[in-house]
């Protein structure tokens, strides 16, 4: 039955099948009764961390932007880099387990559509190209697990302006990575409309939050968190963050996206973090933080209101 098969992970509400909270809590527990050794060797066992190496490693960590460093607690990168949604790989969150073929180098990235200036970057001389800088932001996925992780990368309006988009492009149409010899969830899963594509009117792609991650935790991205380049759009759900980016087309009319496409009624364009709509299947009032299991109240546009609420005055 299709249906049953294009369900989402979050066709029910994460908490309700994953255990990921109940595993942390349990292993602070050993911890406490004195178990750190252990822990930290289960830890290291089953660690996700990238090899620095590759053309997307220079100048690392770099600084932190003040503006966008509000104090926050940042999330373990340990729960940040194993707990991931990257449906190219595995429909699990196990996703580093799953990303040993994946080649990220070299890339290329393509701006292409309703611009004067038609482009296509090599994505190590792009990162190279920009200023990078560090952000702490908030981010919370549609299945009420969120996350402040620190950002390294540029505001996407920087990259767009290199391509001069003409006065009727109004939607940025986003296309990530299909390489289905280095993705097993592609082959896996050929009902789904691969490759995955999102998009973003235009105020709100060249808005100062929008941003272009290429690294996390002072280094450069892991694999499952979308190297070599990806979006990170921080007040709407994680699903409007595109990974693995290989193409910005700019064109006229508002496009569809992978999730619409699939089921149109939960995953709709606009997708701003609010914890007054619910899912049709379960709640948004709060959020569990993936590492601590702490169950927290949902902001709106997910704490960025101040920023990004005159983005939307009939709302
Ligand atoms: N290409 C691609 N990008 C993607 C996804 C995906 O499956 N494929 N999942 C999205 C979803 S649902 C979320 S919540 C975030 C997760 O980002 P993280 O794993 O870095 O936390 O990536 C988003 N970007
Ligand atoms: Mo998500």
């Amino acid at each position: 039955m299709p249906n049953l098969i294009l369900r989402p992970s979050w066709w029910l509400p994460e908490r309700a099948v994953t255990p990921e909270a109940v595993v942390l809590n349990r292993r602070r527990f050993l911890a406490q009764l004195g178990c750190a050794g252990v822990v930290a060797q289960g830890w290291s066992a089953m660690s996700a961390e990238p090899p620095l190496s590759g053309p997307y490693g220079k100048g690392y960590p770099h600084a932190r932007n003040k503006a966008f460093d509000p104090g926050w607690t940042l999330t373990e990168a340990k729960a940040a880099t194993t707990y991931n949604n990257f449906y190219e790989f595995t429909l699990g969150k196990d996703v580093h387990r799953h990303v040993g073929r994946f080649e990220t180098a070299p890339w290329k990235i393509e701006l292409t559509g309703l611009v004067e200036q038609p482009l296509t970057l090599d994505a190590a001389e792009l990162v190279d190209s920009m200023v990078l800088e560090e952000r702490v932001y908030r981010f919370r996925c549609v299945e009420a697990w969120a996350m402040i992780v620190p950002w390294t990368g540029f505001p996407l309006n920087r990259l767009i302006d290199k391509a001069k988009p003409k006065p009727e492009a109004r939607f940025v149409r986003f296309v990530t990575a299909s390489k289905p010899d280095q993705m097993p969830g592609i082959r896996g899963n050929p009902e789904y409309p691969w490759p995955y594509f999102e998009g973003l009117r235009m105020d709100e792609a060249m808005h100062p939050l929008t941003f272009v991650a290429v690294g996390v935790y002072g280094k450069p991205l892991p694999k499952q968190m979308g190297a070599p380049v990806r979006l990170v759009v921080p007040w709407k759900y994680g699903y409007k963050s595109p990974k693995s980016l290989v193409k910005l087309e700019f064109i006229a009319e508002q496009p569809k996206t992978f999730w619409e496409t699939l089921q149109p009624r939960e995953y709709p364009f606009e997708s701003n973090v609010d914890p007054e709509v619910p899912h049709p299947r379960w709640s948004q009032a709060t959020e569990r933080m993936i590492d601590t299991g702490d169950r927290v109240k949902t902001k709106k546009y997910n704490g960025y209101a101040d920023s990004v609420a005159k983005l939307y005055p009939h709302a």
